[in-house]
């Protein structure tokens, strides 16, 4: 950690805020972990409350992990509106910058970040490191060389927010990170992080699991399962994560219709070329949201545009397609002739 850069950071940051100023903490959509342990650590940085200093977006936490965890360790996010941002002394960003916003936010006083890809010189203090595996990692830094006491809460936030956007330190982890979260391990509650970590399954999702177990069948090491109606995201995510872990397996496709979109997740134990993300996007680009990383991908295809490009609607011929998607799809993957990549301005998850 450049404790030097840091702490004259921190001069900035403090020299540029009045203390009657009125500030406002603007996320990126549906925020995640990050975004929102970035938030109160800057609140804490700042010496602020939730009144001088609330947190907003323009879309509401949605992922149910995030929410136990917003919810467990007390953190709002409040609905922003353009208008009433307006009316605050200064707008800070953390975990994003003006640029994802367009002109939906009409000032940017602080830009606390680690995405590349954004121009800087546009805000009066900008703190973008780019090689950083979480922003909560600069404010952990902040925290640490400012001295500031870090609350339990707020350290089993950072620490959840570094071990999220690094996926358990295994991705795009700096030192920084790993010394970042050494520093919180100490000081954060495991009891509350496992909570987040597992939330509840509703008892009726038993039968769909059980009726999905009992058709598994796993060939040319892929495990595709079509789990029909489900009623939250993270029910496909589970058990893609679940799947992952039979022996043999290597790559691991779990849809099912939520709404009216069909959500297919996607993990693989990231051997060869392959890169789930990639592959989402080819097959399912055209129709749909598709996305992620080499080891994790997620595509949200509305049912419609999938029954207009594929023709099949009952659940085991829905199963049966997309096995033959993926099936194609992998052994293409493996063919370095013949890896198209397609860009795609989606973020991502992280
Ligand atoms: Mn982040």
């Amino acid at each position: 950690m450049d404790q030097a850069l840091t702490r004259q950071k921190i001069k900035e940051l403090r020299a540029l805020v009045a203390e009657s100023d009125r500030i406002a903490v603007v996320l990126q959509d549906d925020p995640d972990p990050d975004a929102m342990s970035s938030a109160i650590a800057l609140r804490a940085l700042l010496g602020r409350n939730k009144q001088t200093t609330p947190i907003f977006a323009f879309t509401p936490v949605t992922r149910p992990e995030n929410l136990t965890m917003a919810h467990l360790l007390e953190i709002e996010v409040a609905p922003a509106n353009t208008e009433e941002l307006r009316s605050y002394d200064k707008i800070a960003m953390v975990d994003v910058e003006p640029g994802y916003f367009g002109d939906k936010v009409p000032r940017s006083d602080i830009v606390i970040d680690h995405h590349p890809g954004y121009p800087l010189g546009v805000s009066p203090f900008e703190d973008v490191r780019v090689g950083y595996g979480a922003t909560a990692t600069i404010m952990t830094e902040y925290l640490v060389t400012a001295e500031e006491r870090i609350s339990e809460r707020l350290a089993t936030a950072l620490m959840y927010g570094i071990r999220s956007d690094t996926l358990g330190l295994s991705r795009r982890v700096t030192e920084n990170d790993i010394e970042a979260f050494v520093h919180l391990y100490p000081l954060a509650n495991y009891h509350l992080l496992r909570q987040i970590d597992r939330p509840e399954l509703p008892i009726q999702f038993a039968r769909t699991l059980s009726r999905a177990m009992k058709r598994l069948e796993l060939r040319d090491g892929l495990i595709v399962i079509y789990l029909g109606e489900v009623e939250r995201d993270d029910l496909i995510v589970q058990i893609a994560d679940f799947c992952l872990q039979f022996e043999g397996v290597q790559w691991v496709v779990v849809a099912g219709r939520l709404g009216p979109n069909l959500v297919v997740a996607v993990r693989n134990h990231g051997m060869g070329r392959a890169n789930a993300g990639e592959l989402v996007r080819r097959l399912f680009g055209d129709i749909g949201n598709a996305g992620g990383h080499r080891n994790m991908a997620k595509a949200i295809v509305p049912m419609q545009s999938w029954n207009q490009r594929e023709h099949v609607t009952r659940a085991a011929q829905i199963e049966r397609r997309l096995r033959e998607l993926f099936t194609k799809g992998i052994i293409g993957e493996a063919d370095p002739t013949n890896g198209r990549s397609i860009s795609t301005n989606s973020r991502g998850p992280g």
